[in-house]
């Protein structure tokens, strides 16, 4: 089955415009910080045919959520209240509700799992949920948020083992470190501001790649080919770049090459990538020639490069670039004390050494709908 993003009836008749997705992609937003994100996301734009789901312990921020589906998780054993900071609570819920959360939400071929690191719902129950949605067949790319080192080592232990758990249980993570918004943030900066920042950068990565899926290109890209960059990868990393004027696509990638919220990584370790640029204007063949010999060049040396492009002028500048990287070491090359818990480098796990289920049981009582 295919979704589309409008199809405005002619005459009786339905008329499918070029926009249309052949895959059904949710973007679930755990915890606090996933479902504001899921918010910002809708806020900026998404198409109607991704579902935005929100999964929480706390019942009053799931009442403000804007998500298009909401879900409560364990409401009466939390009282509705979060888990109070702690993972094993929120990862415990999950495990109870795993058989519901795979009969409500399964279906999909396309999962991003959204969540904040660091908290008790978010690193708790999104890598139960990752893995759950996983075993129904989609691909599952979780997005996670590393905490600022201000927010204390406890949560920079919590988001450290959260990313663990998500690599067992993903296709691909993405992490974003609040710590490299310190790079970009000033005196004035505010809390609440820096948190929006990352928010409007995830959501602009999430449209990125829906981007991708949604708008046939002339050298086209479709899920096939995001699968192939995607499953079963472990660390990934995304970004979006603007351009405009006579060097938009260069001044894209550069931007991308340069995002700070990513985790420190480079591109020349990563073993396959997936580029795809949409253009106001048919992009002329120099320009997209010297943007594919660039990233060649800045990409490991046996790189499987795909790449693709489309006209769309519904963008905030003449270019929007989404890049895609994964293929990344196993261990070691990009070894990094990002999590705030001041204990050193992490290593990523060798995931076929992990198995991706868990056990658990549902109750049809608790993991239910709000409305
Ligand atoms: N991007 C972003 N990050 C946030 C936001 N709120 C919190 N965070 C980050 O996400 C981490 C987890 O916080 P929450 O998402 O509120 O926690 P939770 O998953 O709801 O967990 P509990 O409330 O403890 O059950 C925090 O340590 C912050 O680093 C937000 O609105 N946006
Ligand atoms: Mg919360």
């Amino acid at each position: 089955m295919s979704a589309h993003f409008k199809t405005p009836a002619i005459g009786g008749a339905s008329l499918v415009e070029d926009h249309q997705l052949d895959a059904r992609i949710a973007v679930i937003g755990v915890g606090g910080a996933g479902s504001n994100i899921i918010d910002s996301l809708i806020d900026r734009g998404i198409s109607d045919a991704v579902q935005t789901i929100a999964i929480n312990t706390d019942v009053q921020a799931l009442n403000r959520s804007r998500a298009g589906r909401r879900y409560k998780l364990g409401a009466d054993m939390t009282c509705g209240r979060g888990t109070g900071s702690d993972p094993d609570k929120g990862r415990e819920l999950a495990l109870f509700h795993r058989d519901q959360i795979g009969e409500l939400l399964g279906g999909f071929d396309l999962v991003f799992v959204v969540a904040g690191m660091g908290g008790g719902t978010g690193s708790g129950a999104a890598p139960i949920i990752a893995g759950t949605l996983r075993e129904t067949g989609a691909l599952v790319v979780s997005v996670g948020t590393a905490p600022f080192g201000f927010e204390g080592k406890r949560r920079g232990r919590v988001a450290r083992q959260a990313h663990e758990a998500l690599l067992d249980c993903s296709d691909a993570v993405v992490v974003l470190r609040n710590d490299q918004l310190l790079r970009v943030a000033n005196q004035q900066t505010r809390f609440r501001d820096a948190m929006r920042l990352v928010d409007n950068h995830v959501s602009e990565i999430l449209q990125g790649v829906v981007g991708i899926l949604a708008r046939p290109g002339s050298v086209n890209v479709d899920f096939a080919d995001l699968r192939a960059i995607l499953e079963d990868q472990g660390e990934a990393m995304f970004a979006v770049g603007h351009g405009a004027g006579d060097h938009r696509i260069h001044d894209a990638l550069v931007q991308v090459l340069n995002v700070p919220l990513l985790q420190d990584r480079y591109l020349d370790a990563a073993q396959a990538v997936m580029v795809f640029i949409e253009c106001r204007e048919e992009p002329g063949l120099k320009e997209l020639s010297d943007m594919v010999e660039q990233i060649q060049a800045e990409a490991h040396p046996d790189v499987n490069l795909i790449w693709g492009w489309c006209v769309h002028d519904d963008l905030p500048q003449d270019v929007r670039l989404t890049l895609l990287a994964t293929g990344f070491p196993a261990s070691g090359g990009h070894a990094t004390s990002g999590w705030g818990d001041r204990d050193g480098s992490w290593r990523v796990q060798d995931r076929a050494s992990h198995s991706k289920g868990h056990g658990g049981h549902g109750s049809p009582d608790l993991f239910r709908p709000l409305d």
